[in-house]
């Protein structure tokens, strides 16, 4: 009676990737208890089979994980379904959607626990108060109900060693889901591995969702480790590439250099995320180092071109305008092709100031791609996340946004869409904000077509680079329909929302 269902909503339309967050629950409570992966990126029916485990009457605890938006449209009316059909079943959810916006998810009658970050520990504690029937009210990283209807957050652990945690269990994956499913082919390789080297992030930006659940606080594996993992999906499943899914895979140049070190022979090439500032104290030999052992792209929040906006952001206070330009040079002597992502469409006292803001950084983005023509861009329209506390927080508020209130609302059209970045529902943008930023990014796209899309043919770059050349050079972005059709029928551009990164 007392196994466990740990479930992946769909997330994904193609690409899968392994799915991190259920296999690192799933090692915290291997050997101890009798668990089974649901992938719903893998199942046509997940519902189908979260039921056969189900109706067994074997399976007590029934484990989500959540992130915002597409994942939700499974999460909830299967978390639903479950109690209402089984209501003995206990649903656990986690991930960021879960903790972050606990109070709408521990609204819901049919959650009964949250857990609030990293689950290694606080979910065996969990199963073990529950399967014992002893307290569960002083478990680090829980969230539950009182009684009396009261959402009690508990406090929070300090982060674990990630070297003493249990090894992740691939095998016990595999025996669900064939491995080489989940190795697909990216711009690194044509089997690639998502791996997570780390947890947290030592900084605060103040829109970022990593902030109010890892508070500053960064550790990692170390890179004999990570080495030994990557190596073993390398031989025995046969990963050619990697993509570090780490919120801050570069937060220690000397665990980077070690694990580069360790990798000049393996013939792999990886991407991760990074920040700009940190990288940028990397020595030469450090970043000729990772390149030559398979670093070929790094993601970087650049967010924006205005030292104001950055500095709003709270980036950590070092990171520049001049120095993502300059950084973007630096990049190119290494042959490592700096991602850059920009938040365009930040509040501002003015509707006026807030155009001037995106015609700004539409102005900084073309002045990067002239410097480095290399460069990835990747551009959002800004989605507020709520860091409680935060001065951006309060600003937002309020302008009059509102998260809602009850947890099905989260399924409600709108509410995806601005999960996916697609509609933001600020009410500072207008639609001509919206179609500017939009308009822009499709002729930058066609005017310089993605590395990152293995299929694009040369004749197809060029027409697309021919046809956009006017437009991008006389900064005119209106009605590119010409190009929409093109990209929609050639350009598969990058897109971490649906695809993956
Ligand atoms: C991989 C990934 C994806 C992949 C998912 C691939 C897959 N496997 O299905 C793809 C590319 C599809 C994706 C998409 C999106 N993602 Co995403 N994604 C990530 C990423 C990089 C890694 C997640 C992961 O595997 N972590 C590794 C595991 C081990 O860590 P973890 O999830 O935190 O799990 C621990 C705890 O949270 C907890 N836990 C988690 N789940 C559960 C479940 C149970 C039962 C329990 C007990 C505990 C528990 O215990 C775990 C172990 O300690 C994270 C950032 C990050 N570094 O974590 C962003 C992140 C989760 N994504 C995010 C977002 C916003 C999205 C998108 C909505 C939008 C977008 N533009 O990117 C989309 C839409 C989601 C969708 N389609 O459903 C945000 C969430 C922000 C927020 N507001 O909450 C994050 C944090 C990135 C960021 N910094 O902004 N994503
Ligand atoms: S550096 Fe990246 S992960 Fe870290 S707080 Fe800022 S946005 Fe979030």
């Amino acid at each position: 009676m007392n196994k466990v269902i740990l479930f992946n909503p769909r997330s994904a339309n193609s690409k899968y990737r392994i799915p991190n967050s259920i296999l690192q629950v799933g090692a915290s409570i291997h050997g101890q208890y009798n668990y089974v992966f649901v992938d719903g990126n893998m199942e046509h029916d997940p519902w189908a089979k979260i039921e056969e485990y189900l109706a067994t009457g074997e399976y007590r605890f029934f484990g989500t994980t959540a992130m915002p938006g597409p994942q939700l449209q499974e999460a909830i009316p299967f978390s639903k379904r479950a109690k209402e059909k089984y209501p003995d079943t206990i649903n656990i959810w986690g991930g960021y959607f879960a903790a972050n916006q606990y109070r709408v998810v521990m609204g819901a009658p049919y959650i009964d626990f949250v857990i609030n970050g990293p689950g290694d520990k606080a979910f065996p504690a969990l199963l073990d108060a529950l399967t014992n029937d002893t307290p569960y009210e002083f478990i680090p990283n829980l969230i539950y109900q009182s009684p009396d209807g009261e959402i009690i957050q508990n406090r929070k652990e300090d982060l674990l060693d990630q070297d003493a945690l249990a090894d992740l269990p691939y095998d016990h994956l595999h025996q669900f889901y064939p491995l080489e499913g989940y190795l697909s082919q990216t711009y690194l390789g044509e089997r690639t591995l998502a791996y997570h080297s780390s947890v947290g992030c030592p900084f605060k930006c103040s829109f970022c969702a990593v902030v109010p659940i890892y508070e500053a606080r960064w550790k990692g594996k170390n890179a004999k480790k990570i080495y030994a993992d990557v190596k073993k999906i390398k031989t025995e499943y046969g990963a050619d590439s990697i993509e570090f899914h780490d919120n801050n895979f570069f937060v220690s140049e000397k665990r980077v250099a070690e694990f580069s070190r360790l990798m000049i022979d393996e013939g792999m090439s990886w991407w991760g995320e990074g920040r700009i500032d940190t990288i940028d104290r990397y020595s030469d030999e450090t970043l000729a180092l990772m390149r030559k052992a398979g670093c070929r792209m790094i993601f970087f929040g650049a967010e924006s071109g205005n030292d104001e906006i950055l500095k709003e952001m709270d980036k950590g206070g070092k990171q520049t305008a001049e120095q993502i330009k300059r950084f973007a040079g630096r990049m190119r002597k290494f042959d490592i092709v700096p991602e850059y992502s920009f938040v365009l469409g930040m509040p501002a006292a003015t509707p006026e100031k807030v155009m001037a803001q995106i015609d700004s950084d539409i102005e900084f983005i073309k002045e990067v791609k002239t410097i480095n023509p290399d460069t990835e861009i990747i551009i959002y329209v800004y989605s507020p996340v709520p860091t409680e506390g935060s001065d951006l927080y309060r600003r937002i508020t309020e302008a009059g946004f509102k998260f809602p209130t009850i947890l099905e609302d989260w399924l409600s059209p709108e509410w995806q869409a601005f999960d996916l970045r697609k509609n933001p529902l600020t009410p500072w943008l207008k639609a001509e904000m919206v179609d500017k930023i939009k308009n822009f990014e499709t002729v930058l796209n066609a005017y310089y077509p993605t590395a990152a899309d293995v299929k694009l043919t040369s004749f197809q770059r060029r027409t697309m680079r021919q046809l956009s050349a006017w437009r991008y050079r006389r900064s005119w972005y209106q009605f590119p329909y010409e190009l929409k059709v093109l990209q929609k029928f050639w350009l598969r551009y990058r897109q971490p929302e649906i695809e993956g990164f």
